[in-house]
């Protein structure tokens, strides 16, 4: 068997911040998520079996948000590691502490050619199921990870050479317009990684994908109750086919709360050129102004005219609850 290049799953996220207690509002009431006080003090939000999924650290202002990536095998972190090595990129082991702390058994530390900080990780603890602040389905994580986390930065094709290059991610599509942008894959899941173009650097998105579309629908409904909470309007996207909403969050990265993502074939993918924009319908980008909230709409409603269309994703994964199980459950009637 030959070694896989990449990493084999997005682990973990983890984001400074000064706002704890807006964020324990929000992943409470808007995610659903069960709220714990990690080993380090932080506030880790746990979507299954994993210690955290996401963990927020306090900190005196917003700053740079992690990235962690796991290996299956580790001798394709140590190759890893050998090929960043040969580049300017400095790598640090994490000790102990910070072992115990992720709830991983090695990690390695570096920063991406933007300055994003990234971790590469091996075994990847399980712990007991969640308890979640809601009665949801779960969370679709497994062999295909937390989800996808998505970087703008004004100049993407060094980064996507970097991740691509060095760290094997493979191409799964891109785009010119609206915003040229880049998605890559490491196992199933159709982007674990993406970048798109704008004038910002760092994290724009982290994508959860949730096993009932109804409780996509119900988060939808609750974080309408807030003024400005819902960033990006319910949608479809084009390439991966998910039904999504974005959030806003306290910190300055959104959150996107999905559904019905395709499975790929990743040994056999060949990447395509996007020409429809990024989704089918919906995701109305509430930020955006003018004539580029016109190219968009234009855009989709070309795709609409063209026929562009998809079936729905429902597969084996989704008629099963997360392995682990909701720990709150709605009560049966039947
Ligand atoms: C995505 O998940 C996404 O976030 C964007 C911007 C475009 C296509 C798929
Ligand atoms: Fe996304």
């Amino acid at each position: 068997m030959t070694l896989p290049l990449h990493p084999s799953r997005l682990a973990y996220v983890v984001a400074p911040s000064p706002r704890l207690d807006a964020w324990r509002s929000f992943a409470g009431d808007v995610l659903g998520v069960e709220l714990r006080t990690g080993l380090g003090g932080a506030l880790d939000l746990r979507l299954d079996e994993k210690r955290f999924r996401i963990s927020i650290e306090q900190a005196e202002a917003e700053g740079p948000i992690l990235a962690g990536w796991e290996f299956d095998e580790v001798a394709a972190l140590d190759a890893a590691l050998a090929r960043l090595a040969s580049t300017a990129v400095k790598t640090t082991p994490g000790d102990a502490k910070a072992c115990l702390v992720r709830g991983v058994e090695r990690l390695h530390r570096f920063t991406d050619p933007a300055g994003n900080p990234v971790e590469l990780c091996w075994r990847h603890q399980n712990e007991q199921p969640p308890i979640f602040r809601r009665p949801l389905a779960g969370f679709k994580t497994g062999d295909c990870g937390l989800g996808h986390v998505v970087y703008t930065a004004p100049n993407i094709a060094p980064l996507a050479a970097f991740y691509r290059e060095i760290l094997g991610f493979r191409l799964s599509d891109s785009a010119e317009a609206p915003f040229a942008a880049s998605f890559m894959h490491v196992n199933g899941r159709h982007h674990s990684l993406a970048f798109v173009q704008t004038p910002r650097t760092g994290v724009h998105h982290v994508m959860l994908e949730l096993y009932s579309l109804d409780d996509v629908g119900q988060a939808y409904d609750r974080a309408q109750l807030e003024e400005g909470r819902v960033a990006v309007t319910l949608g479809r996207h084009t390439n991966d086919f998910m039904t999504s909403f974005y959030a806003s969050t306290p910190s300055d990265f959104m959150i996107e709360y999905g559904w019905g993502g395709r499975t790929i074939d990743a040994e056999t993918w060949e990447p395509v050129a996007l020409t429809d924009g990024p989704s089918l319908w919906g995701h109305e980008r509430r930020w955006l102004k003018g004539e580029l909230r016109q190219q968009a709409l234009d855009m989709r409603l070309r795709a609409a005219e063209a026929g562009r269309k998809a079936p729905v994703q429902v597969h084996d994964g989704f008629f099963e609850l997360n392995a682990a199980g909701p720990a709150v459950r709605a009560e049966r009637t039947d």
